[in-house]
Parts: structure tokens; sequence; C-alpha cells
């Protein structure tokens, strides 16, 4: 028989997942959860055939240059790539695999949770009675925003902002959407869509703005300190994407002067360090901050995981792996 293929799993993986992968392969996997250093790292890339990151894992193009010659697929656990150099490992010969798809639901519920949040107060409200705050109703407490009828302005329309679209449809909200391009009529139409070309422009008009796209070169900073002037006052800002593409300080600025109406932040530009700043707005309930969350159900950590196995076992059976991604797809 083939000798197994080296896998090295560089976090903890649900419990199913990592006995099929030690059914599959010679998987070294990661019991304690401790993020690998740089050097474990390094030496993963060193002697493994194929690596398994996550988010977690920064492999830019240094780490690629220490790979060793029977190393041939990067796995990655998680669908943003922006982790990984994906040019440099292109450049190796290296093969990237990501998890599209099975996490765009849970990532989308998660945005429509952030913007109801935000919008009706909800983390606020519900400190107030374990703390003991709550006398009793009043016509004119913590009133938050009517979502019905306002204007969501989605910056992505890719499976997670169509799927922030649905939901948020159902929930009477206008859908405005920038993307690279427009997406197929049929669903424009039936998300009762309007496409921006200009970004700044669709900010300007928005009651909400969502970031539903990838982090690459091309969106770093994407919602820049100019653009997020473009916003009105009272708008709300949601981020379930990549902290990278908004310039958080211009943001957190906005917020602390009043410019901003409120925002709701899943992930952070230097996570998992989040600023004190805007841990002073969360605690004066003008943000709500979560930790990473978006894509985190039991049955999504399952499926993506899945989808790494099957992308590993094609690719080492001779196949082209189905979730391949190129440096020319960025
Ligand atoms: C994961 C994510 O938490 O897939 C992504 O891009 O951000 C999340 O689903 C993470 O990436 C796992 O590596």
């Amino acid at each position: 028989a083939r000798k197994k293929p080296l896998v090295i799993v560089t976090r903890k993986l649900p419990d199913v997942v990592e006995t099929r992968m030690c059914e599959l392969f010679d998987a070294r996997l990661n019991l304690d959860d401790k993020p690998m250093s740089r050097s474990e790292l390094a030496a993963a890339l060193a002697t493994a055939d194929v690596l398994v990151p996550t988010v977690t894992d920064r492999i830019d193009v240094e780490l690629i240059g220490l790979a060793g010659e029977q190393m041939k697929l990067i796995a990655n656990f998680g669908n943003g790539v922006d982790n990984i150099d994906v040019a440099a490992a292109a450049d190796r010969g290296i093969t990237i695999t990501n998890t599209p798809g099975v996490l765009t639901e849970d990532t989308a519920d998660m945005t429509m949770a952030l913007i109801l949040a935000v919008a009706r107060r909800i983390v606020e409200g519900a400190k107030l009675i374990p703390s003991g705050e709550w006398i009793g109703w009043s016509p004119t407490w913590m009133l938050g925003r009517r979502i019905t009828g306002k204007r969501l302005g989605i910056v992505g329309m890719g499976r997670i902002g169509q799927a922030l679209a649905r939901r948020a449809k159902a929930f009477g909200l206008q859908i405005h959407y920038h993307n690279r391009r427009h997406v197929a009529s049929a669903i424009e139409e039936a998300l009762e869509a309007t496409y921006w070309e200009s970004l700044d422009q669709m900010l300007a008009r928005m009651d909400i703005v969502s970031v539903n796209c990838p982090h690459t070169p091309a969106t770093y900073h994407l919602l820049s300190a100019r653009r997020l002037k473009y916003l009105r006052p009272h708008a709300i800002v949601v981020n379930t994407a990549r902290g990278e593409i908004i310039d958080e300080a211009a943001l957190t600025k906005m917020l602390e002067t009043g410019e901003l109406g409120g925002a709701g932040l899943d992930v952070f530009e230097h996570e998992p360090a989040v600023s004190k700043k805007l841990i002073r707005l969360a605690e004066a309930g003008k943000v709500t901050l979560l930790p990473h969350m978006g894509s985190a159900t039991t049955e999504g950590r399952i499926d993506m995981g899945e989808k790494v196995i099957v992308n590993v076992k094609m690719f080492m059976d001779g196949h082209r792996p189905p979730d391949r991604v190129l440096p020319s797809m960025l």
C-alpha cells in the first residue's frame, strides 16, 4: 500500500473530523489547540506533505520559502485565504484550497444578528437585568432604531452577501450593494437589489453598511478614513469579513465623535487584540463586539473539516481538489 501522506493540522478540529483524518492520513493533530509558533510552522512546512492551517496561522512568502520539496498542498481550514501568500505558494508549486460554501448561512445569520443587536441595543439590554438596573418598563427607555424600511448597503455581493440580502429582505430592509460587477439579474430582481458602481455614492445614502467581501490587497482599507466620511451620522457599520477591510482607527474615531451611529464588529484589524478605545465604546453601548464567531457553529466547523478532508483526499489521489484557490481568483 502507498504510504499515507503526512498531514499536519495546526489547531484542534472537531473530534469527528480528526478521527476521519487519522483513518485516511498520517495526521499530526494539535490536541492542545495551542497556536503554532512561527518556527513550528516552518518545521511543519519543511516536513509535511500537507499543511492544514487556520486564520490564526500567517503563512507568508518567507515561510513558503522554507517549505520542503515534499510540501504540495496547503488545505486551509477556512474560507478566507488572506492568511496565506497564495502567489508565493503558486510560484513554489504548492496548491492552496479553502472551504467555501459551508459557512455562508451561518456567517449571514451572525451578520443579521449584529445588525439587530446594534439597532435594537440587544447586548446593552441583556446586561440590565443581571446588573439589577432594570426597575420597570418605561415608554421612553432603551429605545433603539427600526430596521424595517431602512437601507442596507452590502459591500461584496458573493455567497455571504447574497445570503445576508435574503435575510435582510425578509426583515423589510431595502437592499443595495457594491461589488466588482453586477450579480446575475435573476438574483438582483429576486432581492430587489440596487447596484452601486460607486462605493462612495452608496455609502452616502445607507442607514446600515455590511462588509462581506474577502480581504485581498485590493480590499485592504476599502472603507478608508476618506470613504467612511461619506457615511451619515446615524449609519451603522457591521463587519463579519475581515478587520483589515475597514480603517479601524478611523472608524473608532468617528464612533467616539458621534459621526457614526454604531458598529457591530466580529473581526478586527489586529486580532485577537482589540483596542481599548473600541472596548470603551462597547462599555458605553455604542458598539457590539464579537470574538470572530461568524462561522462558529458545531455543524459549520464539521462541514469545514469535511471540505478539508475531501480536498486533501482528492489531491492525494491525483485529482484536482474541488476548492482550489488560484492567485487569479483573488
Ligand atoms: C473561520 C473565517 O473562523 O472562513 C473564514 O474565512 O473567517 C472563519 O470561518 C476561520 O477562517 C478559520 O480558519
